[in-house]
């Protein structure tokens, strides 16, 4: 389908590559991630909106991406950044107006990006007039959209915690009665077993739908049937029931993209939230293999180093598992992540390598690739005292594990490695002051690198991350291997390189990461030598290595071979 008639299926809620059609666009895209209010202010006041955002479309297209997924830009206190709603159907106007995100799907549309907007489903603001409603009386009509439970002051109904610190239960004395809430108190949570809720919901995604969205990236969506007498949050009993009515009733009339979040899914969970019948969505987005690095048991912020050879298994065993029968997202980093080249790479005399390397290690597997903004260009953690921290779960954690006697050091270092700013800090567009992302005063603090990794020093100029992830993107394009081809792990056993075939009818594809910053040896490089060299992160790669240096991968080197069969 061409650009302009996927528009118009999305804006007259079209049918094609609706329930049991054919190919799925989305099957050859990538997606860009947007974190609205640290991408692009337009208007001084320091935050990112949607006006910064259509300034950067040509950069955008320039990268070659297909969609832009936004965090939240509905109307919201900003509790937690968005992810907290108070009017669905509005934008809220520290980043612009309705009518401004009419003009960003339009404008995107004509650059060929879909917008892809985020629908946080689980809970809404404590602003929400439905929660106003609600607890304003127990015979109120919105009394029943969220969860409560009756007891006494001190008495919580059980001892569940909220995500982001203390009970999960917050006592609202007029009606002596508690409600639930998985995140911040501000979030209480929507009760989905309440049909109203459910139909209020369809119609408010028919709106979106109507106005031409590429699709949603549903929040936590695993959570939305909980059953807090039973102590369940994720993988409620009627979750897929939930799911399958939500798809039927709204994103089934569309040619959309639907990404399920889900911190809680198994291979064996994902095949149904991304069945190839289009039932549910069409991806699950999960986090098995991003949270290896942590102590089994305990909380990401309890460090632990990587396991690399679990880090093989695990993306072994979705890869496989999903053939043919699911679809999974490939992501390194989203807003609540810490910055991957930080993380798994070398942020110092390696960072530009080791970002392309991981880069390439992501994106010749199989499923939808996602780019969030600034990973392109390399963009690293930052270690800021802690008054600088603007995001709600740091701060939280922070006062609670100080308060419980960590040491302030151990409790920092945490954050440094695991805490959200790290995604947060705004984009790097140049070396101006605050990297050409506001004239104003940013919300957050700039990375203090900016002058050194920022998009005016890497677009168009040769041997950068950025032009390597373009040229990933486009790669993808150009050999449907990368899309269809089956996946099969070699060298399970190397405590070093990373290495995969990807297999289809035609051709043959091998992917080698030397995942380290030593020299590793790799037997697999003789017989592939006389192959294309796709891509490959040190420039004489593929041009015959020296003696000394044959069968060898650098430093965190990657290559990326094409073999023709037959
Ligand atoms: O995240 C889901 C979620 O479970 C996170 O809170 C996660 O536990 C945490 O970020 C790990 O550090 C989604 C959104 O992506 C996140 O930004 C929101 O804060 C959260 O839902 C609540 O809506
Ligand atoms: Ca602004």
């Amino acid at each position: 389908m061409g650009q302009g008639d996927w528009q118009k299926a999305g804006q007259k809620g079209g049918i094609p590559g609706g329930l049991g059609s054919g190919r799925k666009w989305w099957k050859d895209a990538v997606i860009y991630q947007i974190y609205p209010r640290s991408f692009q202010d337009s208007n001084g006041d320091g935050i990112g909106d949607l006006q910064g955002i259509i300034r950067r479309l040509d950069y955008l297209e320039a990268l070659g991406v297909d969609a832009v997924w936004l965090s939240p830009v509905c109307k919201s206190p900003q509790d937690d950044n968005g992810y907290d709603i108070s009017d669905y159907q509005d934008i809220d106007p520290m980043f612009g107006s309705l009518e401004d995100m009419e003009q960003l799907i339009a404008k995107a549309g004509e650059h060929g990006i879909r917008i892809i907007m985020d629908l946080v489903l689980n809970h809404t603001s404590d602003e929400h007039p439905w929660f106003l409603e609600a607890k304003s009386g127990k015979d109120n009509p919105y009394h029943d959209y969220y969860v409560w439970r009756d007891g006494e002051p001190g008495a919580p109904p059980n001892d569940m915690r909220a995500c982001f610190g203390g009970s999960a239960w917050e006592w609202v004395p007029q009606l002596g009665q508690y409600y639930f809430h998985q995140f911040s108190v501000r979030q209480p949570d929507l009760n989905w077993d309440n049909p109203k809720v459910r139909q209020e919901i369809y119609e408010m995604i028919g709106w979106w739908m109507e106005k031409g969205v590429g699709g949603f990236r549903l929040d936590v969506i695993d959570q939305i049937a909980k059953a807090p007498d039973e102590k369940i949050t994720g993988n409620g009993p009627m979750l897929h029931t939930y799911i399958r009515e939500l798809s039927r009733e709204t994103f089934q009339k569309g040619d959309l993209v639907t990404v399920g979040e889900a911190w809680g899914a198994s291979p064996e969970l994902a095949k149904l939230y991304s069945c190839p019948d289009g039932s549910e969505f069409s991806m699950v987005f999960q986090f098995e293999h991003i949270e290896l690095d942590k102590q089994e048991g305990k909380q990401k912020w309890d460090l632990a180093p990587l396991p690399f050879l679990k880090l093989k298994e695990v993306l072994n065993r979705w890869q496989v598992s999903l053939y043919g029968c699911g679809w999974n997202s490939l992501f390194w980093d989203n807003h609540d992540l810490p910055r991957i080249v930080s993380r798994w790479g070398d942020d110092g005399k390696y960072r530009a390598e080791s970002a392309k390397m991981l880069a390439t290690l992501l994106h010749g597997m199989q499923g939808t690739p996602y780019i969030y903004q600034g990973e392109e260009l390399g963009m690293t953690n930052v270690k800021y005292p802690i008054e600088d921290y603007r995001d709600i779960e740091t701060r939280n954690m922070y006062r609670e594990r100080v308060q419980a006697g960590y040491r302030e050091e151990e409790v920092m270092a945490s954050i440094y490695a695991k805490g959200r700013d790290n995604a947060r800090t705004p984009m790097q567009w140049d070396g101006s002051e605050n990297a050409g992302f506001t004239n104003g005063e940013p919300w957050i603090r700039v990375n203090p690198n900016y002058r050194d990794i920022n998009a005016a020093n890497q677009v168009g100029v040769p041997g950068s991350v950025f032009e390597y992830y373009r040229k990933l993107v486009a790669l993808r394009k150009g050999y449907p291997v990368l899309t269809d081809g089956r996946f099969k792990l070699l060298l399970e056993e190397d405590e070093k390189v990373f290495a995969y075939l990807r297999e289809d009818e035609g051709h043959r594809l091998l992917v080698l990461c030397n995942f380290f910053g030593e020299p590793a040896k790799c037997n697999l490089i003789a017989s592939w030598e006389k192959e294309t060299l796709l891509i490959g992160n040190y420039e004489d790669a593929g041009a015959g290595p020296g003696p000394e240096e044959a069968g060898i991968l650098r430093p965190y080197e990657a290559r990326m071979y094409l073999a023709k069969k037959g």
